[in-house]
């Protein structure tokens, strides 16, 4: 089995019937992979390499230079971590100059839209939240470009948003960032031949990089709330039945929503030029986290996720795929190139050979964005008289459950103590625990499965369950995120907890099985609420009924999260084995020894049944701890 999607599937075969290679095709002419690879040690960080190390003990065990598979497998991994920090820092990096110059009038496409995001977040940070709307972002501003230098003491968007019981664990362990870039480009110093080759060390300086990995991600989920708006709840669609035959079909592909909000924007004034085409309208989707950010803000329909990604142009359909940056397979352009599809690329440090490039600067997002959408208006035209294959496969889904928006409906519950009926609930027992499903499709993993079968096991135990990413995508397509999954998977305390903050908010039903908390950077959002649970209940976040887990993950911004979520003392939960099995040091550093030092510690764990297992273990552990009533597997 590939895909638990039956869209996915369809379409897979399509593919098949076209001879148009797909990535599970690529990953079969892969096979098999490299041992070394797989295990973390193999090194090429200079030419004296490759170096492997047979982890067996019968072969060399220790590179040209000397390291040996603990310092191979730390290097490599936190090298993995310094990159997904990079690219969630410069994806906020890349927002914050775009709202800088929106307010030196050069950008006119950027501004100041949500204004009491902003002082709300100005409080946290300690500016005063009440200056005047303009005197004030512009202070924000200021300081949120200063936290990609060195600065003298602890990062401010650590500090601030975190508990003071992790600000105190990181400056103990001398694990708490100063900067963002300095941490980052630190660790490819460290990494370098002959510099750090103790395990520990680097180990340790992986944690600072993801430490620097979240506040990137925090400042950039901040940042396009500023800008675009705080999500709040919106009714929509997922999977490839979105797609519309008589319409001029976009999808929107990558990350960042500084130029997939202002298509969005854009396409709702184009209307008349796509209907002078002949089309019935512009028909906007999204993929992978682009998707998730246009989702969660303006309802634009999901189409696909991740490994999926090639699928939708066998439909024949898809006029064009917009894509920024982050997660977008080069494969895309030979697809595009058999289906007719208009590949294009937008960011000048993202093109790819066969697409067309319509590079977009924070001056002319608007401008571009409107030569991108008559693009897509001319390929309709062309696509004319072609057949087209359109899965009949979509769900409902409701999402943009930000926790400004989560807090607001349960203030519906208590307005003055809107925390109080979730904490009230986890302690009594009718909630077990909460559960962040995060991370990415995985080709190694029939795609979904891990995320559903892990959904159901814990739903059906009380678990609380939140989503981002691709693992939110996973759940929106298979209708996970509406009221009637909630009916049919939840037991019956969740099923309680979510039917009295639905029936408050006069849905008339239960909020939806999975709460959809936005794109990966948003797994701040998600920390923000265990921050807000544990700072009420006056413990640390280690000591909370909350866990983390990536059941099909493949990124290096994957591992990264994962990194920083164990940093707060989260269990995190991995579904895919992590490329360190090559050491075993390394390895039990991850499972065991972290848990000591930060209270979060890694679970392993690639059967999805047993990983839910061990999930409600890693909760009835910390219920225990907090001497609340626990409860067996069943
Ligand atoms: O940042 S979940 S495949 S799209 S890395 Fe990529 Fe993974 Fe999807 Fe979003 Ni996150
Ligand atoms: Fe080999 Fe050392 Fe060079 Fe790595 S850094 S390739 S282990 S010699």
């Amino acid at each position: 089995m590939k895909s638990r999607d039956k869209a996915v599937n369809q379409m897979i075969k399509a593919a098949g019937e076209r001879e148009v290679e797909t990535v599970w095709d690529r990953y079969q002419t892969q096979q098999p992979q490299c041992g070394f690879g797989e295990l973390g040690v193999c090194c090429r960080n200079c030419t004296q390499g490759p170096c492997r190390i047979n982890p067996y003990g019968d072969g060399p065990d220790h590179g040209v230079c000397g390291a040996n598979a603990d310092t191979i497998v730390a290097r490599n991994l936190v090298r993995a971590i310094a990159a997904g920090a990079a690219a969630h820092s410069g994806h906020a990096r890349h927002l914050a100059h775009a709202l800088k110059k929106g307010l030196a009038g050069k950008a006119p496409a950027y501004g100041l839209k949500d204004e009491a995001k902003l002082r709300a977040l100005a409080a946290r940070v300690g500016l005063d939240p009440e200056l005047p709307a303009e005197e004030l972002v512009n202070k924000f501003m200021d300081m949120a470009l200063e936290q990609f230098a060195e600065g003298e003491g602890p990062l401010k968007w650590a500090q601030s948003f975190l508990t003071g019981g992790c600000g105190e664990t990181f400056e103990r362990l001398g694990t708490m960032p100063t900067g963002i870039d300095n941490t980052i480009v630190e660790m490819l110093h460290r990494t370098h031949l002959g510099v750090d080759a103790d395990p520990v060390n680097l180990l340790l300086a992986g944690v600072s990089c993801a430490i620097a990995d979240y506040a990137g991600s925090h400042l950039a989920t901040d940042l396009a709330d500023i800008m675009f708006g705080t999500p709040g709840p919106v009714f929509s669609q997922a999977n490839m039945g979105v797609m519309k035959e008589k319409s001029v079909n976009i999808a929107l592909h990558g990350h960042n929503p500084v130029l997939s909000d202002i298509i969005v924007q854009e396409a709702r004034e184009m209307e008349e030029e796509a209907r002078g085409a002949g089309a019935e309208g512009i028909n906007l989707m999204g993929v992978c986290c682009t998707g998730n950010e246009i989702l969660m803000r303006h309802g634009v329909p999901a189409l696909t996720h991740s490994i999926s990604q090639e699928m939708p142009m066998l439909t024949g359909a898809l006029d064009a795929m917009v894509v920024d940056y982050q997660c977008v397979y080069p494969s895309l352009a030979g697809v595009a190139e058999c289906t007719g599809t208009k590949l294009i690329t937008t960011m000048d440090m993202a093109k790819i050979s066969g697409a067309v490039h319509l590079g977009m600067h924070e001056e002319n997002a608007a401008e571009k964005a409107r030569e991108i959408i008559s693009v897509a208006i001319e390929q309709f035209r062309a696509r004319q008289g072609r057949p087209v294959n359109i899965p009949s496969v979509s769900s409902k889904v409701v999402a943009g459950f930000s926790v400004e928006a989560i807090v607001q409906a349960l203030s519906k519950l208590d307005a003055a103590d809107p925390l109080k009926p979730v904490i009230d609930s986890l302690a009594a027992g009718s909630l077990q625990g909460v559960v962040l499903l995060a991370g990415c499709n995985n080709v190694k993993v029939p795609q979904d499965d891990s995320f559903l079968v892990i959904a159901r096991e814990l739903a059906a135990r009380d678990v609380l369950l939140l989503a981002t990413g691709c693992g939110a995508g996973a759940y929106a397509r298979h209708g996970y995120l509406t009221p009637e999954a909630t009916l049919e998977y939840a037991g019956p305390g969740l099923k309680a907890v979510l039917t009295a903050i639905g029936e408050a908010n006069g849905l008339g039903g239960p909020l939806p099985l999975v709460l959809h908390m936005g794109s990966c950077v948003d797994n701040s959002r998600a920390v923000d609420l265990a921050v807000a649970v544990a700072d009420k209940l006056g413990v640390d976040l280690n000591k909370l009924p909350v866990v983390a887990s990536a059941p099909e993950f493949k990124t290096e911004k994957a591992v990264s999260i994962g990194t920083y979520a164990m940093a707060i003392g989260l269990p995190v939960h991995l579904g895919v084995v992590p490329p360190v099995l090559g050491s075993r040091l390394v390895t039990s550093v991850l499972t065991e020894g972290v848990k000591d030092l930060f209270g979060g510690y890694f679970i392993v764990e690639t059967d999805p049944y047993k990983a839910a297992g061990a999930i409600f273990a890693a909760i009835q552990e910390r219920r225990s701890g907090l001497g609340l009533p626990t409860r067996e597997w069943e």
